[in-house]
């Protein structure tokens, strides 16, 4: 067992990464912890003997290059002699969107000196990162803070032209059905994760939107937050989508997009940066930032000429940037 566990200084935010197995989580007093939000995720599946079917193995997205979320891909972060996995969505050829908190593993709200960070999508390539981008408002994963844990990495060269974007601009609502794509851990709900982070396998998941945190300057949705719900509860008001729909994020998904998917494209609302409960269990809650107020912030920064800019931009925020945690890890 190894378990890298991180408390905020106001300790209402837990993270943590680990290479544990699932009965860990109950041996230890961190079960008090656990209870409390922490940075993470996976794709997590629904009852093991439940109706239709699930397992970690059926939300894998078996569609490569091919898929329609083929725009999503793994991060390997190695940060301090240390291994870790999150998830982050390609928005362009050559940005990624993702959660700070991946880079901030140390959470003094910078990204953290010795870091790589390398992006992989499946039967596409791997990628290495040039630069990154965290947004000028996030201090650290805690307190207001959370609600400007955005990212945006720059690509060490272009993405190949068989990548599809997601569309950026939407105002999600209540009763949104989302779906959730990572590559975290996963396992089932009834009992918690059972599978590894792992930068090679995409799983999808759903949810619905069940209410927003607001932004007190635009007053615009700014973290949305839904429950896993198990299977017994569908077709009551607020209930699942399904034993083999129904998901929440897990350690490693940290960073992947909330999207609404249509047949033939995505839309992308929010980013994917907490969860709390009790291990990816049913009953627990999950969300993530809605990107919906920080578009403007986002289109300014693409649109930054690299490497010229990025200095004076690293400058100007502050500093700041980056980083904060991630999910899956191990070596
Ligand atoms: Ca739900």
């Amino acid at each position: 067992m190894n378990i890298l566990l991180y408390v905020s200084k106001d300790d209402n935010l837990v993270m943590f990464c680990c290479n544990y197995k699932v009965e860990c989580l109950w041996i230890t007093s961190l079960l008090s912890l656990l209870v409390k939000y922490y940075s993470c995720f996976a794709i997590m599946a629904g009852d093991e003997n439940g109706v239709p079917i699930d397992s970690p193995f059926l939300r894998i997205d078996m569609l490569g290059a091919n898929s329609l979320f083929n725009c999503v891909g793994g991060l390997e972060i190695t940060s301090n002699d240390r291994l870790f996995y999150a998830s982050a969505t390609a928005i362009s050829k050559n940005w990624l969107l993702t959660a700070a908190h991946n880079f901030d593993l140390d959470e003094n709200g910078v990204v953290d000196e010795q870091i790589t960070v390398k992006f992989n999508l499946p039967e596409i390539g791997v990628f290495g990162t040039d630069s990154f981008y965290l947004y000028p408002e996030f201090t650290g994963f805690s307190g207001e803070s959370i609600k400007r844990d955005l990212a945006l990495v720059y690509l060490s060269e272009p993405l190949p032209d068989i990548v599809l974007y997601p569309i950026l601009a939407l105002h999600p609502v209540v009763g949104d059905k989302i779906t959730l794509v990572g590559f975290g851990k996963s396992g089932f709900g009834n009992y918690g994760y059972t599978v590894q982070a792992n930068i090679d396998i995409r799983r999808i998941g759903f949810n619905t939107i069940d209410y927003f945190e607001y932004d007190n300057k635009t007053g615009l949705p700014v973290l949305c937050y839904y429950d896993f719900d198990c299977p017994e509860t569908v077709g009551c008001l607020g209930g699942s989508l399904g034993n083999d729909l129904e998901s929440i994020i897990a350690p490693g998904d940290s960073g992947g997009p909330i999207l609404i998917s249509g047949s033939n494209e995505i839309k992308l609302v929010g980013v994917s940066t907490f969860c709390k409960g009790y291990g990816g269990r049913f009953g627990d809650i999950g969300g993530g930032v809605i990107i919906e107020p920080y578009l403007e912030w986002i289109f300014e920064t693409i649109a930054i000429e690299i490497p010229e800019v990025s200095s004076f931009f690293l400058m100007q925020s502050g500093v700041l940037i980056l980083l904060r945690f991630i999910a899956g890890k191990q070596k």
